[in-house]
């Protein structure tokens, strides 16, 4: 496969120099890299700038609702364990009106790969605060500053078992594409949080913003990605310096796979058996 395989004849409509673009050419090389066939990937979309990438990217491709990809994902993973099945969601999409979709995939560790192009906004309703704005961002909806918290999607993947719990940036397309390889091949879910730039909106997290701080968790002597205690610091790390790369992996079964139902042939390539309606019917009556 070439990238072009992956890529319809949509054009993108994001702005020029839009961090999604980043995101958009690592994914492609990572599913290149990985041998993998457009018929062999599913990528489930929320709603949001970064979700207009269903019209643009050639693969099985669900654009379902604001902040629903999660279940709408692992829906598809159980019926059709053999699908590479990717959800793709904005900031607000998955730790806003996704959130409680993003804790329980995660607890019940579903076998499918989440990436989050966090811009830090809501973005195709023209720059609003998300959960995850910096505390005193001013945006349309914060003139006077944010007074909440932002939410840490690192934190709160850990807290709730996760097995692959990764930051990249899409400025670093290389990083990013090795961390989506890696978050394929894990088996459970895996979230690549993706910080990407909204060169239109957010003029605090800029491409500048984050090459001054970011630095590579996984080349810092003795980080053992293996271990949940020091994940757990890392990821309360923000500031002057903000970690990123793999910051905790480890195996664990995922979703469904000790049910016996789902052992076996993938649900939708078995044969229908077809119950007659009516005497199930006069059973339940
Ligand atoms: C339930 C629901 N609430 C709100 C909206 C309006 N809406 C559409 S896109 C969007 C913001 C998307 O922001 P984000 O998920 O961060 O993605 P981005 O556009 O920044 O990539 C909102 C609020 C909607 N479509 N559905
Ligand atoms: S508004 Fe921001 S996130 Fe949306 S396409 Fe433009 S730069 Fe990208």
């Amino acid at each position: 496969m070439k990238i072009k395989d992956f890529e319809t004849s949509y054009k993108p409509t994001w702005c020029p120099g839009c961090g999604n673009f980043g995101i958009w050419i690592a994914l492609k090389n990572a599913l290149v890299e990985l041998g993998l066939k457009p018929e062999q990937v599913l990528m489930v979309h929320g709603i949001g700038c970064s979700s207009n990438g269903a019209n643009f990217t050639r693969a099985y491709s669900w654009h379902s609702l604001h902040g629903r990809p999660v279940p709408t994902a692992v829906g598809a993973k159980l019926a059709n364990k053999d699908l590479t099945v990717i959800a793709l969601s904005g900031d607000g999409d998955a730790y806003g009106e996704g959130m409680s979709h993003f804790i329980h995939a995660i607890r019940g560790n579903a076998n499918i790969t989440y990436i989050t192009h966090d811009n830090k906004m809501y973005s195709l309703t023209t720059g609003q605060a998300s959960p995850t704005s910096n505390k005193g961002f001013k945006t349309k909806s914060t003139p006077d500053g944010l007074i909440e918290k932002a939410a840490n999607p690192m934190s709160l993947a850990l807290a709730a078992g996760g097995t692959f719990v990764a930051r990249s940036f899409s400025g670093n397309a290389v990083h990013l594409k090795d961390t989506i390889k890696a978050a394929i091949t894990h088996k459970g879910f895996s979230l690549v949080d993706a910080f990407q730039p909204c060169v239109t909106f957010n003029k605090l997290n800029t491409f500048k913003w984050y090459f001054d701080r970011l630095y590579n968790i996984n080349e810092q002597e003795g980080y053992n990605a293996q271990d949940v205690e020091q994940a757990y610091k890392a990821s309360l790390v923000w500031g002057n310096k903000i970690p990123y790369g793999i910051f905790y992996q480890k195996a664990r079964d995922t979703y469904g796979s000790n049910l016996p139902q789902l052992k076996g042939t993938a649900l939708i390539k078995r044969k229908v058996q077809v119950r007659n309606i009516d005497q199930l019917t006069k059973e339940f009556a």
